[in-house]
């Protein structure tokens, strides 16, 4: 399982991104044992929409886990807790997550999270728990996606309609 990351452990990497974890696997005697790890800041790190990485991967039966976190740029690996810098990023990941039925077969997900160098030690946990109730409460705004509708928008080409719908229901509780 190839975790795909553009910018270590030196400043370039031979497979940045899930397309090269693909092409690698097709190169080996058995690409049946070959699959990817999509960690959300990695992508963005590779300038990718971690979401169209998962639902790429996904098409190609190559996600084998992922590992949710958050990034703000591009800088060093932050490794910020889920959600808390791209709350719509983090949306349209869960969102592809649970149209795709992930989990289902056993794959797993992980919070790749780490806690802020100033972060006080009571408060060293804190990360692991913002980033789990933060992706429990995205799963219950997909649940709450309105598909018919997005089908509607889409079938008459009113995107910004669509945009407007998906922020709607983010910011309203
Ligand atoms: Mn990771």
């Amino acid at each position: 399982m190839i975790e795909t990351k553009p910018n270590e452990p030196i400043d370039r990497s031979v497979c940045p991104t899930l397309g090269h974890a693909m092409a690698i696997s097709a190169a080996t005697i058995d690409p049946n044992r070959v699959g990817g790890l999509l960690e959300t800041a990695h992508a963005m790190l590779a300038g990718l929409d971690p979401a169209s990485e998962i639902g790429f991967a996904l098409a190609m039966g190559k996600l084998w886990g992922v590992h949710l976190n958050d990034q703000n740029g591009m800088k060093f690996d932050q490794d910020k807790s889920f959600g808390v810098e791209n709350l719509r990023t983090a949306f349209n990941q869960i969102k592809v997550l649970m149209e795709n039925g992930f989990g289902n077969n056993g794959e797993y997900i992980g919070l790749d999270v780490k806690v802020m160098r100033t972060e006080k030690q009571e408060g060293s946990y804190k990360h692991l728990e913002n980033s789990l109730k933060i992706a429990k409460m995205l799963e219950a705004k997909v649940e709450k996606f309105d598909y018919e509708y997005q089908k509607k928008c889409v079938e008459e080409r009113d995107y910004e309609a669509l945009e407007m719908y998906v922020m709607e229901l983010l910011m309203q509780s």
